[in-house]
């Protein structure tokens, strides 16, 4: 069996890519790499790689991890600037034997010495935005709003998993914030012989409840990829309302070793792409009812064509 799940309708190019390789038996790694840097180098995407909208000084800063789900090897970067593919740097440093996640300068260096791309992530679309926000914020208003990091789970024909995870974080973020992407357990989780899962939304609320690990050892425990996911984000959502009175955005995906697969979210508007040896390449859209019960819909071709046009119409 194969299979990869993909946070966000973003990502259906890239697992369309990987699903290719994953079907004439490529390696779940490369298969990722692959998913994951396609979203990384597409410019309109505002919250990965390259047009990621920057931190409050105006310098885009990047979090990215890797684990591979059979040797427990993982590896990522944070606050990491001016570097091309992130994901590729994570998936690197996940072989070394120790010093496994960088950030800021000492990540950057790593990679300047090992020959990874160099690049001004920063669009003049994304410093648009930024100005446009600059303007808009009081210092008391929140700036985060709506997120989309890229999140993968990847299965191949040798029942090996990875995930992974690439991110730009929040947007108007302070200088040197890490969100939940690169925290192992956090951003992603994956255990070859259960399954993986991965999360995108307000890192430091997904943090508390180590959401990807709490996903994965459910699944150990026996349940299916959606009974696992809808408890985890269902739990943490009413835990955080209860004792801090409001909850962060909370979605997350997973994949188990058999190629079954969940999704659930505490917002309304969240997307997966999923592809399968059983599954066509198919974006599901994503919702709450509640009750906390989750409702997935196949997305029409108009609504997948829609996502792209909204994000690189021409700014006003
Ligand atoms: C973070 N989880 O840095 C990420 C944000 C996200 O676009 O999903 N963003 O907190």
């Amino acid at each position: 069996m194969w299979g990869m799940i993909a946070t966000w309708r973003m990502a259906l190019e890239g697992v369309e890519k990987a699903s290719s390789l994953l079907k004439e038996n490529g390696s779940c790694f490369d298969a990722l790499e692959t998913a994951v840097k396609a979203v990384e180098d597409f410019p309109f995407y505002k919250s990965v790689g390259y047009g990621g909208l920057p931190n409050e000084e105006m310098e885009v800063e990047l979090d990215a991890a890797f684990m591979n789900g059979t040797t427990m090897d993982f590896g990522a970067v944070a606050a990491l600037r001016d570097f091309a593919n992130p994901i590729s740097i994570a998936r690197s440093l996940s072989k070394e034997p120790v010093n496994n996640l960088l950030v800021g300068d000492g990540a950057a260096k790593y990679a300047a010495v090992n020959g990874f791309e160099r690049k001004n992530m920063l669009t003049e679309r994304a410093k648009h935005y930024y100005e446009k926000r600059r303007k808009e914020l009081s210092q008391a208003d929140r700036p985060y709003d709506g997120h989309d990091t890229v999140g993968v789970v990847s299965l191949d024909h040798n029942s090996e998993m990875c995930a992974g995870t690439s991110t730009s974080g929040l947007f108007m973020k302070r200088r040197g914030r890490v969100g939940d992407s690169p925290i192992c357990g956090s951003g992603c989780y994956v255990d070859s012989e259960i399954g993986g899962a991965s999360a995108t939304g307000l890192g430091e609320d997904l943090m508390k409840g180590c959401i990807s690990y709490e996903i994965v050892r459910r699944m150990k425990e026996g349940m299916t990829p959606q009974e696992a996911c809808e408890m985890a984000v269902n739990m943490l959502d009413e835990r955080l309302r209860k004792q801090r009175g409001s909850a962060g955005d909370l979605s997350v995906v997973a994949m188990n070793a058999k190629g079954e697969w969940g999704c659930a979210t505490n917002i309304e508007t969240f997307s997966v792409v999923v592809c399968s040896e059983v599954q066509p390449l198919s974006v599901y859209r994503v919702s709450r009812d509640h009750e906390g019960n989750m409702k997935r819909e196949l997305a029409d071709q108009e609504w997948i064509d829609d996502y792209v046009a909204q994000r690189s119409k021409p700014l006003e």
